[in-house]
């Protein structure tokens, strides 16, 4: 039987995860974790175990580990590529310090682990367009360093001690449940909030700026699938390159006029968050994915466009 510790419950990602793994192993084996509360949460906190949890602090790790018999982490505590920028020694601290107490606890523990990486793993110098699984990675991010460095420490970790490591590469999350926290995608996802609430939205993002992106539900899926793969078809482990779609804010902006035909998008662009985007790939090639583990999305951006809309009216209580 499994029993998940989820560092970074609280976040984007994690309140989405926390309900689906307690819907599929059962509510008492999932224990959420976070540096702090969080307003907004207090459904998920009650419904399961929930521990406060700082990921650069071992003992207390360990000690929670220890009570609840944990036998994997899906560690999702980071700082992003925006806020990384503002602060990259906090972004170090917790991305690469963190992670590494999650490992030795791994390797002392006999944990299986799952740590995500990111599209920004790779730099200027990668080849931008359907950008394979292995190819140059030299990022000009304090985030992306982390990232690369984080996929080469979990292979470490897997190939010196035999620590069960997983991961993927995310691309940009888009949901509707929890707001992203200080990244370079976040415009993919304010968008749709301003389309319903005001029929506009300013993207810090330019026109023509392609990147990856991908709806929550099949990152969780994915999440899911990688961790229950069958191991000896596993060949890259830490970082797969995963997609389901790329669009620039024009094209997002189209697919949103099919419900909305009066929205309206402008542009006041952020040097800083551009010279991210501009540093990452359009488009990345998924195939070891798909082969090793099955990986298959379910979601383009017709479909993420609608789902998210009538969504978000509900949570923003937006009548037609
Ligand atoms: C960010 O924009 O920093 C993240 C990411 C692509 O990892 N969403």
């Amino acid at each position: 039987m499994r029993k998940i510790l989820v560092t970074g419950a609280l976040g984007q990602i994690g309140s989405e995860l926390i309900v689906r793994l307690r819907d599929i192993y059962g509510s008492d084996n999932i224990i959420a974790s976070n540096r702090r509360i969080k307003d907004g949460h207090e459904e998920l906190i009650k419904s399961g175990p929930f521990e406060i949890v700082n990921i650069n602090d071992i003992i207390q790790m360990a000690e929670v580990i220890d009570r609840y018999k944990v036998n994997t982490i899906i560690n999702l505590a980071a700082i992003l590529s925006a806020v990384g920028e503002k602060d990259p020694m906090a972004c170090w601290d917790i991305n690469m310090n963190g992670l590494y107490n999650v490992l030795e606890l791994g390797r002392k523990k006999n944990l299986q682990i799952f740590n995500p990486s990111s599209i920004a793993a790779f730099g200027p110098s990668t080849p931008p367009d359907k950008t394979p699984q292995d190819t140059i990675q030299r990022p000009t991010t304090m985030y992306g360093v982390t990232k690369v460095a984080g996929e080469l420490l979990c292979d470490y970790y897997y190939q010196k001690f035999g620590v069960d490591t997983r991961g993927v590469r995310f691309p940009g999350l888009i949901s509707y449940e929890t707001l992203p926290g200080g990244g370079t995608t976040d415009y993919a996802v304010h968008i749709y909030y301003d389309a319903l609430k005001k029929g506009k939205y300013t993207s810090f993002i330019a026109k023509g700026t392609f990147m990856d992106m991908m709806y929550m539900p099949d990152a969780i899926d994915s999440i899911i699938n990688l961790m229950e793969a069958d191991p000896s078809r596993l060949i890259h482990r830490n970082a797969f390159n995963i997609s389901s779609m790329s669009f620039d804010p024009e094209e997002l902006a189209a697919s949103i006029r099919k419900h909305i035909p009066d929205f309206q998008l402008d542009y006041d662009v952020d040097p800083v968050r551009q010279k991210i985007a501009d540093s990452w790939p359009n488009s990345l090639d998924d195939r070891a994915a798909r082969e090793e583990w099955g990986w298959n999305p379910k979601y383009n951006l017709d479909l993420m466009t609608e789902d998210m809309l009538e969504k978000l009216k509900i949570k923003l209580d937006i009548k037609d």
